[in-house]
């Protein structure tokens, strides 16, 4: 008989959905939505669908594998963790504990995953990357302006008259948001959205902003213009909460829209009315995206939009703010991952990771350690990725699949799934919190990290590692917010909310920046020998600055996240995947047509790093000195945009600017 237990999908996807899962003799038959959960409101996605698929496609991998010379060998648990055990050590002994990088990234949001830095930090302390693949310069830029980063509930955009979508698609990546935007716009918001392509939510605005790529900060400056020359300004709320205002003006003073509509491509006319209505209809909500931060001006592009949240008091009031992410857990939940531990810690810029893994020297880099993430596929130059992967003495992932990053291990160690093992699920762009228990046995030999690592610590004689179960470890997790009567037992109810985040941000106007105030002209920045303001810059792979450029690669090359995966999950149990399904590229048809390129032709995209092949899709929705690929595409299925894609550091935060390339398209023709 079948029985329908509570969960949550574990996906690194904004919405943390909650599940009803439906057990039938030990297997999961069937996912769907928890109608109570009040974000999910029943309803969830074909990723999280495939959820199922993805436990028991015959892909998976189910016992632990050793490369040798003739192809991959099924092995123990215990030869896999005692040889592993043993070459850290020796490692170790060598060359010290921070020959060893640990790469781990976005794959799951369970609380539990972070195990593994606890075994790392156990292990004396490791090489790590510095900033964010994912979010790293938006967020440096926030720590800079409000000394936090903070959100709203998703539901306070119903109290908003105006909100922006500025470089954010819901309709692709935050899907249980839509809802509540159309409630909100049936309740007389104005929806706008900010974007150099017509995204699926653009159709679902009242108005759509397009621009040049990476020419936001010129924009907002431009509407601050406007703001400052019309006196929109929120006089209280800068007088009292505001730093560096003088600076600020200045600054400016030189962005009028006749500039701005130069750098951008946005006509004047729409930059004084985007900033009179930004100003005039308030409440007003910005939903930042985390596209419009990938470039090498991401970060300052970021502070330039916060600004004008602060000089028209859209702060800590209702419908108001500049949503981006936020911190709450860290406030509720204790770190399982032992950071004390550690007696040495390194770290190499994410932006040029490879490249550094390369030059590492005292100590070199002997060995990578992979969890939770698919680094080869989704870092940028994967050329260069691949080489520095190759050329390190020892690699583990630990995985589900064969991915990319797998394909070049020395071992593999399979996981379990978010059905086969217990765990919290939380996020850093919403504040439930869920309870996802163990519901089937795994498949395979699959064990969960918290076992893994455990096992590995033990057999190496790490200290600090205990011998905890998975529900210790999560109730050391949830000790601080017993207080808040949240515990194991409640939360296997349903999500709860985290009851220290509060409907709107930063309400009590203590910004925890050096002046106390939210700084336009941030003290720390200059602390930091960095630009104390939000001036603008021209990416670096920008057309109109660079026109040598221009010749050779005249087209932006943009790749956004995919509708149907999760960046590189799931993309192999997408229906159509084969050896031979390529990625589609997006084109206008007048670019096409230049090019002499048709509907379903092979092209081939080419940027100063790399190639990639792609079938061409015209579309209007594009402008035309532009092209996109959804990012994630499997490099063995002819996927792999991050050939073509920078890897330089950014203004701020060691995010990495994925959106700042170029590229030139061809008819692809096979000689
Ligand atoms: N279906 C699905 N959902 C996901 C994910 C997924 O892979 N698939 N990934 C999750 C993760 S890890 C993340 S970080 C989020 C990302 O969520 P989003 O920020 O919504 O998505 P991105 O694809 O990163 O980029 C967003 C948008 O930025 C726009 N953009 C690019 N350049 C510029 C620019 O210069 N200016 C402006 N204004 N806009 C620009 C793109 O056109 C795109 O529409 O989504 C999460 N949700
Ligand atoms: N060109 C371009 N590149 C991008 C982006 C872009 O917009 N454009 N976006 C960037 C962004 S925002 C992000 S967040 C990154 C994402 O890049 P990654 O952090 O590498 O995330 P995924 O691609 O989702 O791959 C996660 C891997 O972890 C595995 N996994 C899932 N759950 C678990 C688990 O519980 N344990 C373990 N050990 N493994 C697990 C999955 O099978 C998968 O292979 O990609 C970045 N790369
Ligand atoms: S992928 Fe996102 S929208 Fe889909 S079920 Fe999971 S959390 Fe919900
Ligand atoms: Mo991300």
């Amino acid at each position: 008989m079948s029985k329908i237990f509570h969960s949550v999908c574990p996906l690194n996807c904004l919405d943390s959905c909650g599940l009803l899962v439906e057990v039938d003799g030990g297997c999961v038959a069937k996912v769907s939505g928890d109608p109570r959960h009040p974000l999910t409101r029943g309803f969830i996605c074909g990723k999280g669908q495939k959820l199922i698929e993805r436990t028991y496609s015959p892909d998976r991998i189910r016992f632990p594998l050793r490369r040798t010379g003739s192809g991959w060998q099924r092995i123990s648990w215990a030869e896999a963790l005692s040889a592993i055990g043993e070459r850290l050590l020796k490692i170790r002994e060598e060359y010290g504990s921070s020959a060893v990088l640990h790469h781990r990234g976005h794959g799951s949001n369970g609380v539990l995953k972070n195990l593994d830095r606890r075994f790392f930090n156990a292990f004396g302390g490791v090489t790590e990357p510095e900033g964010s693949v994912c979010w790293g310069s938006g967020y440096a830029a926030q720590e800079y302006d409000f000394g936090g980063v903070y959100c709203h509930s998703w539901e306070d955009c119903l109290n908003s008259r105006t909100i922006i979508l500025w470089g954010r698609d819901p309709a692709v990546t935050n899907l249980h948001l839509v809802p509540l935007l159309k409630e909100a716009q049936a309740k007389g918001a104005r929806l706008i959205s900010v974007n150099p392509v017509q995204t699926k939510s653009a159709e679902l605005a009242d108005a759509h902003v397009g621009l040049r790529p990476g020419t936001d900060g010129a924009l907002a400056l431009g509407m601050a213009h406007v703001i400052l020359r019309d006196r929109l300004l929120d006089l209280d709320f800068v007088a009292n909460h505001v730093h560096g205002f003088e600076e600020y003006a200045k600054l400016v003073k030189e962005y009028t829209p006749e500039k701005v509509a130069h750098i951008t491509g946005v006509p004047r006319d729409t930059v004084e009315s985007l900033a009179q209505t930004y100003a005039k209809r308030k409440p007003s909500a910005i939903f930042l995206g985390y596209g419009l931060q990938r470039y090498t001006n991401g970060g300052k592009t970021v502070r330039a939009i916060d600004a004008l949240a602060a000089i028209t008091g859209n702060i800590g009031i209702a419908g108001g703010g500049v949503n981006y992410a936020h911190r709450y857990n860290g406030r509720l939940l204790s770190s399982i991952t032992g950071d004390e531990m550690a007696i040495h810690r390194r770290y190499l810029p994410y932006p040029v990771l490879a490249q550094a893994i390369l030059e590492a020297q005292e100590p070199p880099i002997k060995a990578i350690f992979v969890t939770r993430s698919n680094p080869v596929s989704q870092l940028s130059n994967t050329a260069l990725v691949k080489e520095a992967f190759t050329r390190a003495g020892l690699v583990v992932v630990i995985d589900y699949f064969l991915t990319d990053t797998a394909e070049l291990a020395d071992y593999i160690l399979p996981c379990t799934t978010g059905f086969e093992a217990e765990d919290l699920v939380t996020s850093s762009w919403q504040e439930f919190w869920a309870y996802a228990p163990k519901l089937v046995e795994p498949v395979g030999e699959a064990r969960p990290e918290a076992e893994i690592f455990g096992e590995l610590a033990q057999r190496m004689g790490l200290k600090g590692f205990g011998e905890r179960t998975a529900g210790q470890w999560l109730e050391e997790a949830l000790a601080p917010a017993a207080a808040y009567g949240i515990n194991l037992q409640s939360l296997k109810n349903g999500a709860v909310r985290n009851p220290l985040a509060p409907a709107a941000a930063w309400q009590d106007k203590q910004f925890a920046t050096p002046s106390g105030k939210y700084e336009l002209y941030s003290n720390q920045a200059a602390a930091d020998g960095l630009d104390p303001l939000p001036s603008y810059a021209e990416p670096r792979e920008s057309l109109t600055a660079n026109p040598w450029v221009a010749r050779e690669y005249p087209l932006h090359f943009l790749t956004p996240h995919p509708r149907d995966c999760l960046n590189s999950q799931l993309q192999n149990l997408k229906e159509e995947s084969t050896e031979s399904s390529l990625p589609v590229l997006e084109i206008h048809p007048r670019t096409a047509e230049a090019r002499y390129i048709r509907n379903n032709d092979l092209v081939l995209v080419e940027s100063p790093r790399g190639e990639m092949r792609a079938i061409a899709r015209l579309t209007g929705k594009v402008p035309i000195y532009l092209v996109q690929v959804a990012e994630g595409g499997w490099l063995k299925a002819g996927g792999g945009v991050n050939f073509l894609t920078p890897d330089v550091i950014p203004d701020l935060g060691m995010g990495i600017p994925y959106y700042d390339c170029v590229c030139q398209v061809r008819k692809y023709h096979i000689d």
